[in-house]
């Protein structure tokens, strides 16, 4: 856990407490309301918890104070909109992995300043380097949000979107990535262990993928065990209205780093912004 990763302790529906700072306000204040509007579209919180924890609301007064009394372990929150680290350069914070000799890098792009800036990923021709950027320090497991910005520069190319269950000794990883060629979005496991799995990826949705648009991908991952974990993938091209596009389940490991990539024979340039994980203390509130 690094220091940039901030635990709080949860509200009663699993968010973030507020900060003092007016900017991590912002920020966060954005991010809790896209959180929450998610965990409203999923909407299967049963009504039976929601009724027990109105009810420790009630005997107890705050839900501080019910949290405190259960020892509940604390949110892993992070929200990282890449404009305090220098341009031209890595990300600070972040391991970076390539097949090849690919380095993303911070670029402002539409303006000048450090609100314009975000981690580019270059476009390479016919060389099959995959490229990686992981954040490192948070090793998410269980149950867990991700979810990236991301704006494809090139029509003609492959694969960007996240990767997540990132082990760093032999590279094993999920790369869940839109591919702007084919209009749909690749789920790909790539796992060395010795657990059985089987796994099958339902499509649920058709999607179009155009260069020069923003888009936000996200995923739920719920680990049921070895050989079950469970990935939702959703789309948005607004932020707030998500579309439901893949569930899979069977999946081997669902616990490592997360980050953003670029894959295929031809890596498409692309633009990477407003990257989010959230481990909620109470797995419930995530479908
Ligand atoms: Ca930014």
């Amino acid at each position: 856990m690094t220091t940039s990763a901030r635990r709080r302790r949860t509200g009663w529906r699993g968010l973030p407490e507020p900060e003092a700072s007016s900017y991590e306000i912002s920020i966060r204040n954005k991010s809790e309301q896209d959180i929450r509007s998610l965990i409203e579209m999923k909407n299967r919180v049963s009504f039976s918890m929601i009724a027990t924890v109105l009810i420790f609301v009630l005997l107890f007064g705050s839900t501080e104070q019910v949290y405190s009394k259960a020892h509940t372990p604390e949110d892993i929150y992070y929200f990282e909109n890449f404009n305090g680290f220098p341009r031209r350069r890595l990300p600070g914070g972040w391991l970076h992995r390539s097949t090849g000799e690919v380095k993303p890098t911070i670029e402002e792009y539409g303006g000048y300043g450090p609100d314009y800036r975000l981690v580019s990923f270059p476009e390479v021709g016919w060389e099959y380097w995959d490229c990686w950027a992981l954040r490192d320090g948070i090793t998410a497991s269980g149950s867990y949000i991700a979810q990236i910005k991301l704006n494809f520069q090139n029509s003609i190319a492959d694969r960007a979107g996240l990767t997540i269950a990132w082990d760093d000794t032999v590279w094993d990883r999920i790369d869940i990535q839109p591919n702007v060629s084919r209009n749909d979005i690749e789920f790909r496991v790539t796992y060395t262990g010795s657990v059985p799995y089987n796994l099958v990826i339902e499509t649920l949705a058709d999607i179009t993928v155009n260069a020069h648009t923003d888009y936000w991908l996200k995923i739920f991952a719920n680990d049921y065990g070895p050989g079950y974990g469970v990935v939702d993938v959703f789309w948005s091209t607004d932020s707030i209205t998500f579309i439901h596009v893949l569930h899979v389940t069977g999946i081997p490991n669902l616990t490592g780093l997360i980050g953003m990539s670029t894959a295929g024979p031809s890596l498409p340039h692309t633009h990477f912004d407003d990257f989010l994980i959230y481990t909620p203390a109470h797995p419930a509130n995530i479908p």
